[in-house]
């Protein structure tokens, strides 16, 4: 017999049926999992929403929980974030949002956090907090209408960590042969880190030091994060670089010779028509 999945249907009085900031993150987290970027409980997601548009869904001064941070984020301080739930299944998202997402505010001294929705169930805000807040601070620091942080694990991605060399401008340089879009979208480039353990306070560290270069740093053999000023801006960057990824290991997996390519001047030009600037160091 096959297994229905029940949709609890959310009532006129349920927060996350209003608010545009829940509707948002549960569609694009469903839409991850869909994708086959988010098995089990991979992937996490952390956007930050102003305070009034929170304010009109949720009572602000009703604390839940706090939780204090191995990390102290002053910069971040009274800054509101919806966040994916650690341990969360992307899966679930639509059905359940309550336990699988949270609203959460940094304390006025930028060492804990307050719960102010969601999260039920005693859960706790994502695994890979500290790469996402050092993430948020620094891409704030380069763009102040930065407003999203998106890490999941996109499977081309992934697999071209195998059989590439993982030096940034080389990386960059062949994921933006793979499509002509690719330059223009990411002219910035890619980060790329060491392999390193995640969850850590190192792994956030070493991330929002690529972020100030670019939007996009890959974790080999684990996956990506992306970062935007809007939901849609944060996911359509990985989406690119996970096409980009995937051409490459159709055109690899082909064992076909390669006959034409974008060649260096084609890509010069492509990047003064659409007036990008390409990351240093690859096309000169
Ligand atoms: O558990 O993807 O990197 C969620 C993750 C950890
Ligand atoms: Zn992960």
């Amino acid at each position: 017999m096959m297994e229905q999945l029940t949709i609890v249907k959310p009532t006129a009085q349920d927060v996350h049926a209003k608010a545009p900031f829940l509707r948002e993150m549960m569609e694009i987290t469903y839409t991850m999992w869909k994708n086959g970027w988010d098995e089990r409980n991979g992937g996490n997601v952390s956007y930050i929403v102003d305070e009034a548009e929170v304010a009109q869904y949720i009572d602000i001064t009703k604390i839940d929980r706090t939780l204090n941070l191995t990390f102290p984020v002053s910069e971040l301080a009274n800054k509101y974030f919806v966040v994916t739930g650690s341990g969360k299944y992307f899966k679930n998202m639509m059905a359940d949002p309550e336990h699988n997402l949270g609203v959460i505010r940094v304390t006025e001294d930028g060492k804990s956090i307050d719960i102010l929705w969601g999260l039920k169930g005693n859960a706790v805000p994502t695994s890979e907090l500290p790469s996402h807040f050092m993430s948020h601070i620094e891409r704030l620091k380069m763009d102040p209408s930065h407003r999203v942080v998106m890490h999941n694990h996109a499977t081309n991605v992934i697999a071209m960590t195998f059989i590439h060399a993982l030096d940034e401008k080389g990386f960059t340089r062949t994921l933006w042969e793979m499509c002509t879009e690719c330059l223009v979208v990411f002219p910035d480039g890619i980060g790329i880190l060491p392999w390193m353990v995640p969850g850590s306070t190192e792994i956030g560290r070493a991330t929002a030091e690529k972020m100030k270069k670019h939007r996009a740093v890959i974790w080999p053999h684990h996956g990506i994060f992306g970062t935007g000023t809007t939901i849609d801006e944060a996911f359509g960057l990985i989406e690119t670089i996970e096409k980009a990824a995937q051409i490459y290991m159709l055109i690899v997996s082909s064992n076909q010779p390669i006959l034409q390519r974008i060649t260096n001047q084609e890509l010069i030009d492509l990047a003064k028509a659409f007036g990008v600037e390409p990351m240093a160091g690859i096309l000169d």
